[in-house]
């Protein structure tokens, strides 16, 4: 199965907290790939045609979990695209290579062709919000690696999610969302961080400083815990 090839690390934590900022700069510092679940969702709400349009739409207004079947099927189409483009892409190079008419590299290409596919890095960012959610997806796609919490207090996730609101268009932008939104969270979401926790697959960051120090912190996390 190509999910084999998939090494999975779920970035989590309240709204606002600065997951898709973290995960944008992690892409470019390591060439993981960012699959934000929120994205995937507003991403099919908009798509034309969809059969969810409604149901995605009510849910991210009111700052539920959306039907984990929704999220699942998305983000494992994701994972398998980004898994075959990887794969192609190698494929390619790989076959380069054992074009190739001299050399020591090529030679051992031509007679040993590359068999394993590569590892593909991702950047799984506010999912699971519930734990069924984590259970189905490690069962279908593969355990994570870690988890990546970043924590901060409900203030300072306030005003950023305010700020942002004044340009961001999204619908859930608003102070009566954001309640909703923390709600949620205390209630559903962050318990999942509390059983991985138990597990020890928990690594936590602060937010409040600014994203440069974050990204410091988080950057160390990640260089201990894959490379
Ligand atoms: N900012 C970021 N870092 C900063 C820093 N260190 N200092 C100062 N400012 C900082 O950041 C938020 C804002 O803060 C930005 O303006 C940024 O510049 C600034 P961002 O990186 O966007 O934070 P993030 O944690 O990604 O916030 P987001 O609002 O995306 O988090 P949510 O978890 O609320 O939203 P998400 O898109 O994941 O989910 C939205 C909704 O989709 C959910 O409420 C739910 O209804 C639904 N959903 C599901 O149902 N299931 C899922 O699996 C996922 C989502
Ligand atoms: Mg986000």
């Amino acid at each position: 199965r190509a999910f084999k090839q998939a090494t999975v690390i779920f970035v989590l934590g309240g709204p606002g907290v600065g997951k898709g900022t973290q995960c944008a700069r992690l892409v470019q510092e390591y060439g993981f790939i960012h699959l934000s679940a929120g994205d995937l969702l507003r991403q099919e709400q908009s798509r034309p045609g969809s059969p969810f349009y409604e149901l995605i739409s009510t849910f991210i207004a009111e700052g539920k979990i959306v039907p984990m079947e929704v999220t699942v099927a998305l983000l494992e189409n994701a994972i398998l695209e980004h898994i075959q483009k990887a794969n192609k892409e190698d494929k390619t190079k790989n076959e380069q290579e054992t074009t190739k008419p001299e050399g020591t590299h090529s030679y051992i290409h031509s007679v040993f062709p590359r068999s394993h596919k590569k590892k593909v890095y991702f950047l799984v960012d506010g999912f699971p919000r519930q734990m069924d959610q984590a259970v189905r997806f490690e069962q279908e796609v593969t355990p994570c690696q870690f988890i990546l919490y970043l924590e901060g207090p409900e203030d300072v996730m306030l005003e950023r999610l305010l700020k942002r609101g004044e340009t961001s268009g999204r619908a859930d932008d608003n102070l009566e969302s954001i309640k909703k939104r923390f709600t949620t969270f205390k209630e559903t979401s962050y318990p999942v961080i509390e059983v991985y926790a138990k597990q020890g697959k928990v690594q936590t960051v602060s937010c409040v400083d600014g994203p440069d120090v974050v990204f410091e912190n988080v950057k160390r996390v990640f260089n201990g815990q894959l490379f």
